[in-house]
């Protein structure tokens, strides 16, 4: 598939480096330039993080302590300070949001950004990049990795492509090459189980993957399938969504008084939707299906729920479908006391293939 320079988005990555290990080295410079594992501490005990200096040693994150000991017995344990992590983690998402509101963590150490528009008049998505690195190094003092490209699969996948303290762009037009080139096992979502698999059929790298057609990616793999036959041609369009954490979206409200006539519910229905898509909108918390709950005068509750082709990103697609369950739900004549609706199933994995239409000079 050509890749033009109209419809492309620009998508950083970034994730600090060695986590939690890094923290506990900054506040404690007896740790520092020393091998060191957060957790891991008891006898079945498993390490969270490893310093860079304890992975030369071949100990990794969720390695048991004593095959830890084992490969480096200088190993320092160290208890996890989670209230230390979770201060960085804020911290660097502040300096996120000055870039874009765009901005969707994916744990406490690491962050989508889309900057396709954004705040502060830099010409260049590498260029925020860079900045951001340096803010987090001077404002925490730890590194961060990050990646930029005009995706989230590629943008993720360069973070981690020149790590630690490494930055690294995937130009649009290198983009179908370098997936080309990258091994199977690099491919994010792409876990032990699945690459001895897919070895198995075969494919060791993006070139081997892209031989394979999407209906029999699906049949060997499931819905991930879909995922795979995309992200081997490059193509990700799953939006960055902030507030992805967020599982669900909603509105209702419980009347003054008991409704019982249609067209009264209808009414108090159709200003429930108002509210909600202005949260949905706010929050850019797309989803596919729509709930309606319906509780009764004597407190008993039900809840219908569709779900349709698209998202619901606009007050039409919602009040559609709000008409299309509720006239469908059997009220059985009795008085309602309060209506809610509700968006669900936001963003998933298996958007990558959807279309996507948006226009910028990279
Ligand atoms: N973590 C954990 N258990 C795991 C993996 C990670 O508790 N199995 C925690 C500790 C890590 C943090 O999450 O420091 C971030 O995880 P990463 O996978 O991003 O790994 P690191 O930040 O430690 O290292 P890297 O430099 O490879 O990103
Ligand atoms: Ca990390
Ligand atoms: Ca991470």
């Amino acid at each position: 598939m050509e890749i033009s320079n109209h419809n492309l988005r620009k998508i950083i990555h970034v994730d600090m480096d060695a986590f939690f290990a890094s923290v506990e080295q900054r506040d404690n410079p007896d740790y520092r330039g020393k091998p060191i594992a957060v957790g891991g501490l008891g006898q079945r005990g498993v390490v969270a993080a490893a310093s860079y200096e304890a992975r030369k040693y071949g100990v990794y994150s969720a390695m048991s302590s004593k095959i830890a000991r084992k490969k480096c017995p200088f190993l320092i344990f160290v208890h996890p300070r989670f209230e230390a992590y979770k201060q960085v983690s804020d911290h660097i998402r502040q300096i996120f949001l000055e870039y874009t509101d765009l901005v969707e963590p994916l744990s406490l150490d690491e962050a989508y950004l889309d900057v396709t528009s954004h705040k502060k008049g830099k010409p260049s998505a590498t260029l925020i990049a860079k900045e951001i690195k340096d803010r987090i190094y001077q404002e925490t003092s730890l590194t961060a990795s990050a990646g930029i490209s005009i995706n989230k699969f590629l943008a993720k996948t360069a973070s981690d492509y020149r790590k630690p303290n490494g930055i690294f762009l995937i130009k649009p037009e290198d983009a179908e090459a370098f997936v080309e080139n990258l091994p199977i096992e690099k491919f994010y979502g792409v876990g032990k189980v699945t690459a001895k698999k897919m070895n198995q059929l075969g494919i060791f790298n993006g070139f081997d993957l892209k031989k394979f057609s999407e209906y029999d990616l699906i049949r060997h793999f499931g819905k991930t399938g879909s995922y795979y036959y995309h992200i081997a041609r490059a193509i990700d369009n799953r939006k960055v969504e902030p507030f992805r954490a967020q599982k669900s979206v909603g509105a209702e409200n419980t009347f003054e008084s008991d409704l019982y006539e249609k067209e009264d519910l209808l009414f108090e229905l159709k200003a429930i939707a108002n509210d909600l898509i202005e949260r949905i909108i706010k929050a850019q918390a797309f989803g596919r299906t729509l709930t309606i709950k319906v509780k009764f005068n004597d407190f008993k509750q039900i809840t219908r729920s569709k779900t349709f082709s698209e998202e619901i990103e606009t007050m039409e697609q919602l009040w559609d479908g709000t008409c299309e369950i509720f006239n469908s739900v059997d009220l059985k004549d009795q008085k309602v006391r309060l209506l809610g609706l509700s968006v669900s199933g936001l963003g998933s994995i298996e958007k990558v293939g959807e279309p996507l239409q948006l226009t910028f000079d990279f």
